[in-house]
């Protein structure tokens, strides 16, 4: 497939800056707030044909360069025998969360992609429903961030109980990092089969480490994760707050690293190196504000970017409920728009 975001995944030259938002197709979408009413976000997930709905018309509506298919980090942690819930107000609960040993060893390994299969039906409905020259995100949660759920059983703010088992010499962490890369490349390679075109890595929560923890504990996983994907499809990795550890996080691999907004673009270049393709980075509350400051922010961007081939424009995380649609859809014609050669 010939496309101007893959194009950009390799680092080549693009007629202009291609653009898709974490999020895109979720709750800031008045299409998908309806949808809500009569179903749980868990049987959308595990509906092929509105899962493949949700994702495509999220696409031709905000003309992004690229599609993800709507689903979730957290469905593996269903697969590999924990209890998933979404809270009405919006946050998952875990309901057997890990403690010790015992239930690392008990989690579930194989046929973990028979019981995730409605995700690859979702992935081969959307990308038969999608122009071809649109390519289709796969995605999975990264092991650190995805033991993160698993430990805390939840959304967390300080991730205490993550740390505290990391660093215990009883707790058997590395079985755990194991066990999860091992499902989740299984997982990925399974959605590229699918039809997936990109695969991105999701480290959301990795940022609440030091560097040497990143070093010691999460790196070598993810590390072997990403090399285990490469020469497949390009593989995004991204993670929130890395800015002080940037140079050892995209050492874990990726063909685009995915960078928040609290580092500038030629920071974080100077920082990955020459070698990679950058996503980001736009601070998601900026799409709160009015359509001549948005613009501002814009140029800002594109302007670090400086036409340099290899960059994606994507926010630092993803897009609020609160966002308008209407900004979302002028987001992405600026970009268009600004970056045109
Ligand atoms: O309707 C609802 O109430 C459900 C809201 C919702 C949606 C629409 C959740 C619950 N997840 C999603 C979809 C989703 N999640 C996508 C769809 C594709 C798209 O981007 O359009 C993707 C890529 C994700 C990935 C995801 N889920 C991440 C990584 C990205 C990030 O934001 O850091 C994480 C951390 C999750 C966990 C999760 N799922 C849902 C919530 C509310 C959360 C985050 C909770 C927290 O802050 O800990």
């Amino acid at each position: 497939m010939n496309s101007v975001f893959l194009q950009a995944c390799r680092r080549e030259k693009t007629p202009f800056t291609p653009v898709w938002l974490m999020r895109q197709a979720g709750r800031y979408m008045k299409n998908y707030r309806n949808l809500r009413k009569k179903t749980s976000f868990l049987e959308l997930c595990k509906n092929e044909t509105l899962a493949a709905e949700i994702t495509v018309s999220a696409r031709e509506k905000l003309k992004v360069d690229a599609a993800i298919i709507f689903s979730d980090i957290l469905l593996v942690l269903e697969a590999m025998g924990l209890g998933l819930e979404y809270l009405k107000a919006g946050g998952p609960r875990i309901k057997n969360a890990l403690k010790g040993p015992k239930n690392v060893k008990a989690l579930r390994e194989g046929n973990v992609s028979d019981s995730l299969s409605f995700v690859f039906g979702a992935i081969r409905k959307s990308r038969a429903r999608l122009p071809k020259d649109v390519p289709l995100i796969g995605f999975a949660g990264a092991p650190f961030t995805l033991a993160s759920y698993m430990i805390e059983g939840g959304s967390s703010k300080n991730f205490s109980k993550t740390k505290k088992l990391m660093v215990s010499d009883e707790f058997p962490w590395n079985t755990l990092m194991e066990k999860i890369s091992r499902v989740t490349l299984e997982y990925l390679n399974s959605q590229i089969e699918a039809g997936a075109d990109a695969v991105q890595l999701f480290d959301s929560w990795a940022g609440v480490l030091t560097a040497s923890e990143y070093e010691k504990y999460v790196l070598p996983y993810s590390k072997k994760l990403i090399h285990a994907l490469y020469q497949k499809v390009p593989v995004i990795h991204f993670g929130t707050c890395t800015g002080p550890f940037l140079e050892i996080f995209s050492k874990a691999g990726g063909d685009v690293i995915g960078v928040d907004h609290r580092i500038s673009l030629q920071e974080a270049w100077k920082r990955i190196g020459p070698r990679k393709a950058i996503q980001g980075n736009l601070d998601p509350k900026i799409l709160l504000l009015s359509l001549p400051e948005i613009k501002k922010h814009v140029k800002k961007i594109l302007k670090e970017a400086d036409g340099r081939p290899g960059h994606i424009f994507n926010l630092g995380h993803g897009v609020l409920p609160e966002t308008s649609e209407k900004n979302v859809v002028a987001l992405v014609e600026m970009v268009h728009e600004f970056s045109k050669k």
